[in-house]
């Protein structure tokens, strides 16, 4: 494969070579992996960059519909959307957002429109590398906006927000005074909470829910990357495409506002240092997956329980091993 070539293409919108390159990030092999690196070098050149918006909330609380509806409506603005997503647990289900294409029909059948599953890896860590190279690539294809969904059920959310500009929690409406169980730690993360399905009988009820979260907001401690007002709460209703221009205008204000006060390239500066750390953990563990470091492993291993070596010893000797290899 010319990876100048397809890195020239991608420099020019051409969504095959993307996909094609989004396989070639995606792949394990070394020969692989060493060909993405020198195209990801290639494109970072360019220096594009799409507002990244990170999007997580529970199953059903309507992401897919609300992508496609938010994502329609940047289109209609002439802007271009990539939709990328992080599931870890799509190994097993074969990708969410792909059964999703059927809930993002108009959205995949849009010219402007990019929408690609979860690389199929059973370790987060594993998806989300790959996935924020998946973004670069969209970014040095002229997308303006790239969309990163993720299923909220725990971690998957710290790692969308090392990936993204903006972070945007959905949450449904919901009746009592609980705040659905929401953890602190996400709510700390959010940017903006979109309060969903905001319409027919539910309306009453999204609006009340998303005062109790404009108050939880102000109780939380002030972050620098904020300016007065953030992060906010907002009704929306993916359905009936209703507050999505006014989120978009939050968006879009909460971002300018970080790019004039040197926030936006702090953020990617200090996410730089934590993929960074993240490819230099992993590469380190990767060492002792090969049939020889196993070997050694379990032969070292034993020799710790027989009592012939202590654990510290076996383990030195383990380090001396891989330094060799
Ligand atoms: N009334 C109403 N229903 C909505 C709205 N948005 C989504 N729904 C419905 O909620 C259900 C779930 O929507 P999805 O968009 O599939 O939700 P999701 O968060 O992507 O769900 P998972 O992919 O399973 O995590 C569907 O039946 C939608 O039609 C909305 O704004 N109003
Ligand atoms: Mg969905």
């Amino acid at each position: 494969m010319d990876i100048t070539q397809l890195g020239d293409r991608i420099l020019a919108g051409d969504r095959r070579a993307l996909a094609r390159a989004i396989t070639l990030v995606e792949s394990r092999r070394d020969d692989h992996r060493a060909q993405a690196a020198s195209l990801l070098d290639h494109l970072a050149g360019a220096g594009r960059q799409a507002l990244r918006i990170g999007l997580s909330g529970t199953p059903g609380v309507g992401k897919s519909t609300f992508i496609e509806s938010f994502g329609m409506m940047l289109i209609g603005q002439g802007l271009r959307v990539a939709v990328l997503a992080v599931d870890p647990s799509s190994a097993r289900s074969g990708g969410s957002i792909l059964g999703d294409k059927t809930r993002m029909e108009r959205l995949s059948r849009e010219r402007a429109a990019f929408i690609r599953p979860s690389p199929s890896q059973s370790h987060l860590g594993g998806v989300a590398r790959r996935t924020r190279e998946a973004v670069s690539l969209c970014e040095a294809a002229g997308f303006d906006v790239v969309l990163i969904e993720t299923v909220g059920v725990g971690q998957s959310e710290t790692v969308v927000a090392e990936l993204s500009d903006l972070f945007l929690l959905l949450l449904a409406p919901a009746g009592g005074d609980e705040l659905q169980g929401v953890k602190r730690g996400i709510m700390e993360m959010a940017d903006l909470i979109l309060v969903n399905k905001a319409d027919g009988e539910l309306k009453s009820t999204a609006t009340r829910t998303c005062a109790d979260y404009a108050g939880a907001l102000r109780l939380l401690r002030k972050r620098v990357q904020d300016p007065p007002g953030f992060p906010k709460a907002l009704t929306v209703s993916a359905v009936e495409e209703a507050g999505l221009d006014a989120a978009w205008a939050e968006m879009r204000a909460l971002s300018d506002w970080r790019r004039e006060n040197g926030h936006w390239t702090a953020n990617r500066a200090e996410q730089a240092r934590y993929w960074f750390g993240q490819e230099v953990r992993h590469a380190l563990l990767a060492r002792l997956e090969t049939p020889r470091a196993r070997a050694e492993m379990d032969r070292l291993s034993t020799a710790a329980a027989q009592g012939q070596l202590t654990p510290a010893s076996a383990a030195e000797q383990m380090l001396g091993f891989l330094n060799e290899e």
